[in-house]
């Protein structure tokens, strides 16, 4: 081991100034043999020993990239010095910490010099130094480079921990590349790869993490071990490419960045603004955390936000549907009957009003969450909340996603999602934003409303309870679920410290809301408009052919040449005196004959034609390809269920407000009972979200895989659940 004591750290984390200090006059300059990057050396003296001190260029990581990263690296591993002093900002922990976790990883031993402790102050940055110690394992001393404090005792800690043996850091990459380490790491051990320079599992992370000068060394070292070695990269690689479509030189990043973070989380930061105020917050908290009066506040608090998104939200809501409703009238008025009315009204203005008639909520809930997040109680929530969501693989802020999708009924899974933001650990908020679409949002309303009323008219809200129980249980378990199979992963340590309560700016919250609701319009507006119209191509073609239509003129023909002239023109003048019995007889067969052609046209598009193929597996759950076009339909909007189910029964487009003409209808038809409604109203609950809530858990997780596996899954588990009740239920009752 050599003599040297190694200054490192990021650039502007007080390197030099610290350099002078300790070295005063005593230093000279040169540089590091064959580069030109400036070679800094000195001596420090004092009773703790007598030291040469060099300072290493500055840098954020150990890669290869930069001439100042291969410097420090290569004397790292040459000069192998006796320690590193890593000077680290107080004020940026997380990135620093990057580097020091990197220095960690190689097996060197370090001590942190926690600089800028002025600076932290001043930002409110409290930092619990021995936890910090504690948890990472390192010496960590609080030092002021510019006024020379905490150098004598930096020093001292130096002399007794120098010689101590260190364990170097082992992170955990995730399975995939802990896998292909361990196997990289065994064959370099048992082949002496390199092993006089590195440390044989940081030889296997460079190589992971694609390393130009390792693997240059590499192949001058041994070539056949550096081609088994670049064999099994590029396996490691093409299965993560595959599985996770990420590289490994990212996800080792991510990691190292995680690491750190939760490091981070588990009491080593507190922000503070000052002790007045954190005397006010802590009177506050022993009423607001209480673990009595805490939960009824709580209570409290979602039931404001939930009243806040969604009754304020209804004035801009319904300005929109005027609005879309007068541009409907206007097509309606101006294009002629055709295609491309339908398309205008039912694809184009639809689509438009479907995505923007979400920008109120999303505002409103936005606006609310910020003012929330903004004073400081979302933090507190998480905290009480957070032992019962942890048993589930989630996270205590996971419940405002949850309730503003519909966990107190009637909510919106499209602002829930958006909600999850909320939530830092990816993993945790993943499994957030799969399972809020189980709850009852407003849309599923409709559906059970006219199901209820049909079939358990005496038992309303006891329906509604249970099916509130069910959404929630089956979130909660689907959670779970997901995080100890495909979404596995520690939760994320919970940052139990509460910042203080403050009043929230009113520009501040305005801001936050209105990036938050562009990011929606921006990233999921457009899509949304294509499935649109896409949904409204496959609920319109293809039309009945020329022979069907006919049919349906003939009939009207035969209908209208019975009628004497007088009451054709009664029938024709809309409005004029009462009709006679005759005319109103008339025109209900008319009506009558529309709504079957309707039924047949619907029948017969591809929607149609889906629900009649998928009758085959649905009957087990109950339904007929009635109900089946009904649920396609419900992608576009779950209250689309109810229309569409109007439409199948040849009552014409049922108004979800307004459905006892329907539930009339289903209590006399065949095979309709309580059995097959209850398991209708499973399905509802769990099948596909809505398209636009699909779009947006693509745009939210980045990926549309997410978004294919919220149909798929879902759509998959709500069948098999509906299929199960349904069988039993019949064994039961017979
Ligand atoms: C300037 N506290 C405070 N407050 N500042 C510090 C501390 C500390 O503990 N340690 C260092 N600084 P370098 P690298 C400057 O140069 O040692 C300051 O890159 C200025 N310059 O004084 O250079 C230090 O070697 C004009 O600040 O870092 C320096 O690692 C106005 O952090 C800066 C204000 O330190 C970077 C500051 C013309």
């Amino acid at each position: 081991m050599g003599t040297a004591i190694v200054l490192a750290g990021n650039p502007n984390s007080g390197k030099t100034t610290l350099f002078n200090e300790l070295t005063g006059g005593r230093q000279h300059v040169g540089n590091y043999p064959g580069v030109t990057v400036e070679k800094k050396q000195g001596i420090y003296e004092s009773e703790s020993g007598k030291f040469d001190i060099i300072d290493l260029p500055g840098t954020y990581s150990l890669t290869a990239y930069s001439l100042e990263e291969v410097v420090a690296r290569d004397f790292l591993v040459n000069e192998n010095p006796l320690m590193i002093i890593n000077i680290v900002d107080a004020s940026n922990l997380e990135r620093n910490l990057y580097l020091t976790v990197q220095f960690m990883e190689m097996g060197v031993p370090v001590c942190i010099a926690l600089n800028m402790m002025d600076v932290a102050k001043k930002r409110g940055i409290e930092i619990d130094i021995d936890k910090l110690s504690k948890l990472l394992k390192v010496s960590v001393v609080p030092t002021i480079a510019r006024s020379g404090k905490g150098k004598k005792e930096l020093m001292q800690t130096v002399a007794e921990k120098a010689h101590q043996p260190v364990e170097p850091l082992m992170i955990s990459y995730g399975r995939d590349i802990d896998t292909a380490l361990d196997k990289m790491t065994a064959i370099i051990q048992s082949t002496g790869f390199l092993t006089d320079h590195y440390i044989p599992r940081w030889t296997a992370l460079k190589y992971l993490e694609n390393d130009q000068q390792v693997i240059e060394r590499g192949y001058k070292e041994d070539m056949a071990v550096a081609l088994r070695l670049d064999r099994m990269v590029q396996e490691a690689t093409c299965h993560i490419a595959a599985t996770l479509d990420a590289h490994p030189e990212g996800i080792i990043a991510d990691q190292r960045y995680g690491y750190v973070n939760s490091v981070l989380k588990q009491g080593v930061i507190r922000f503070y603004q000052d002790e007045n105020r954190l005397m006010v917050s802590d009177k506050i908290d022993r009423i607001v955390t209480n673990r009595f009066i805490g939960p009824v506040i709580m209570l409290a608090v979602l039931m404001g936000l939930y009243q806040f998104t969604f009754t304020y939200s209804t004035i801009p809501v319904t300005w929109l549907e005027s609005i879309f409703g007068w541009i409907s009238g206007m097509a309606e008025h101006v294009l002629p009957d055709g295609m491309l009315k339908s398309l205008m009204i039912s694809g184009i203005i639809d689509g438009v009003g479907g995505v923007l008639g979400f920008v109120p909520l999303i505002m409103f809930m936005f606006l609310g969450i910020s003012f929330l997040e903004d004073t400081g109680y979302i933090a507190r929530m998480s905290f009480m909340l957070d032992r019962v969501f942890r048993m589930f693989g989630l996270h205590g802020s996971s419940v405002m996603a949850f309730i503003v999708s519909g966990g107190i009924a009637g909510g919106c899974a499209v602002p829930g999602v958006m909600a999850t933001r909320t939530l830092k650990s990816p993993k945790e908020r993943l499994a957030t934003l799969l399972t809020v679409p189980f709850m009852n949002c407003g849309a599923k309303l409709p559906v059970f409303a006219l199901l209820t009323a049909a079939f358990f008219s005496e038992k309303k809200a006891l329906v509604m309870v249970l099916i509130t129980m069910i959404s929630w249980i089956g979130a909660l378990l689907v959670a779970w679920g997901l995080r100890s199979t495909i979404i596995r992963g520690e939760s994320t340590p919970f940052v139990m410290e509460l910042p203080p309560y403050r009043l929230p700016t009113l520009k501040g919250l305005l801001i936050h809301t209105l990036e938050r609701t562009w990011q929606y319009v921006k990233k999921a507006g457009t899509v949304i408009l294509c499935i649109s119209i896409v949904l409204w191509a496959m609920m319109t073609f293809p039309q009945l052919n020329q022979t069907q239509a006919q049919k349906f003129e003939e009939k009207r023909a035969d209908i209208l040449l019975a009628v004497p002239v007088q009451v054709l023109n009664e029938i024709n003048t809309p409005g004029g005196k009462k009709m006679t019995a005759k005319a109103v007889f008339v025109k209900e067969r008319l009506l009558r004959l529309d709504l079957e052609q309707a039924q047949a046209a619907l029948k017969n598009s591809i929607a149609g034609r889906i629900g009649i193929a998928v009758e085959g597996v649905t009957r087990f759950a109950g339904f007929d390809w009635r109900t089946n076009i009904a649920l396609i339909g419900g992608f576009a909007a779950k209250e689309v269920v109810v229309s569409t189910l109007g439409i199948a029964y040849s009552l014409g487009e049922v108004d979800p407000e307004e459905t006892t003409s329907l539930s009339d209808k289903l209590k006399t038809e065949d095979g309709w009972g309580p059995l097959t409604a209850f398991s209708l109203m499973l399905f509802t609950i769990f099948y596909s979200p809505c398209f636009v809530t699909v779009v947006c858990i693509a745009k939210e997780t980045g990926s549309w895989q997410w978004g294919a596996f919220s149909v798929v899954f879902n759509t998959t588990l709500a069948l098999t659940l509906s299929i199960i009740f349904y069988q039993v239920g019949k064994v039961v009752i017979a």
